[in-house]
């Protein structure tokens, strides 16, 4: 099946043909393939959340009530869960499968998990293209859940509109989040496992951090025992408040100016080093035999590309996306 047919029938609710394509996508950005997919470029869904925090900190847990709750407020959901440990993808990790299958046969909630791929810090390429497939075939709320507070994490979420960090009581989560650069990016914190000794320790040392990175508007901080669903609806409704809010006060924009000039810039660096390795193998080689030095060597190299860039980069028609990878 073309991917145009595919298209058509992830638009009509068929969940097979959209996991086929998000496999086209993943596909196609591993082997810097271009695929066009019609309209699919300019959409996005009206709420993109991202969900990250320590692995067993209870996200899949959560999200399984976020679902619910946002379910029951007429969203349909979408979710890419990010494993950027795992090569393997196509289908659930098990573990979220599990927690998450209360939802497996809503035609209103999709869940897939991807495989981080691409050369740079392995961020996963493909999760822009696939959030905005998400918004193209009806889904109002997608969600990126990682796995980890690392730097992968954190630029994965960064995809994300609004970003729910969950942290824990009692194991320094707060302090972890805080090195890992997650204060700078959550717009909301859940303390999960609030049936656990430590909330309110973990809950000063967030607010402490908080008064002192003077964010506008500041960081939200709720509980939840995601287990019983304790807290878990304020949580779905307060993270769509504070999209709709940070939207109005034109944080949103200028984050996704920022996030789609990075991803040409990442696109540009992974394609510009992909024929480097490919065609300056021979400059490459004089430099690591110490006979170019450096300064010649990106010359020659930027004069090699220049020649050769001219055929396969035709302009691109408005509408469609290309996959570089
Ligand atoms: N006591 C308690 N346990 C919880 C709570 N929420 C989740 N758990 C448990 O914590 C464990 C990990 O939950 P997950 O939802 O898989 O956590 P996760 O963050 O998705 O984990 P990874 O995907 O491995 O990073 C499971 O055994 C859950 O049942 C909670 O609020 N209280
Ligand atoms: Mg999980």
């Amino acid at each position: 099946m073309s991917v145009a047919e595919l298209l058509t029938r992830a638009r009509e609710g068929d969940k097979g043909a959209l996991a086929r394509l998000i496999s086209s996508i993943e596909r196609a950005v591993g082997s810097g393939e271009r695929i066009e997919l019609e309209g699919v470029w300019s959409a996005r869904p009206r709420f993109v959340v991202g969900v990250t925090g320590a692995p067993g900190a209870g996200k899949s847990t959560l999200l399984d009530k976020l679902i619910g709750a946002w379910r029951s407020l007429g969203h349909r959901v979408g979710v890419i869960a990010v494993d950027p440990s795992s090569p393997f993808s196509g289908g659930a990790i098990l573990g979220d499968r599990v927690r998450m299958q209360n939802h497996t046969h809503d035609p209103g909630v999709f869940i897939r998990s991807v495989a981080t791929r691409g050369a740079l810090g392995g961020l996963s390429r493909s999760v822009p293209t696939i959030v905005r497939l998400l918004g193209a075939v009806g889904f109002d709320v997608a969600v990126i859940e990682t796995v980890g507070v690392g730097q992968v994490e954190v630029e994965v979420v960064q995809e994300a509109d609004v970003t729910v960090v969950v942290v824990t009581p009692g194991w320094g989560d707060a302090i972890q989040a805080n090195k890992a650069g997650l204060m700078e990016i959550a717009d909301v914190f859940v303390i999960n496992k609030a049936d656990r000794p430590g909330v309110r320790e973990t809950r000063r040392d967030l607010e402490t951090m908080l008064d002192l990175g003077h964010r506008e508007p500041r960081p939200l901080v709720l509980e939840t025992v995601a287990t019983t669903g304790l807290g878990t609806e304020e949580v779905a409704r307060t993270v769509l408040d504070r999209a709709d809010e940070l939207a109005a006060r034109g944080v949103t924009a200028s984050r996704r100016a920022t996030r789609r000039r990075r991803e040409v810039e990442d696109l540009v660096v992974e394609r510009v080093l992909a024929r480097v390795e490919h065609e300056g193998r021979e400059v490459l080689r004089a430099v690591e035999a110490g006979s170019l030095d450096p300064a010649t060597a990106v010359e020659q190299l930027l004069a090699l590309l220049a020649v050769r860039a001219a055929p396969e980069d035709g302009a691109q028609e408005r509408g469609k996306v290309a996959h570089d990878g």
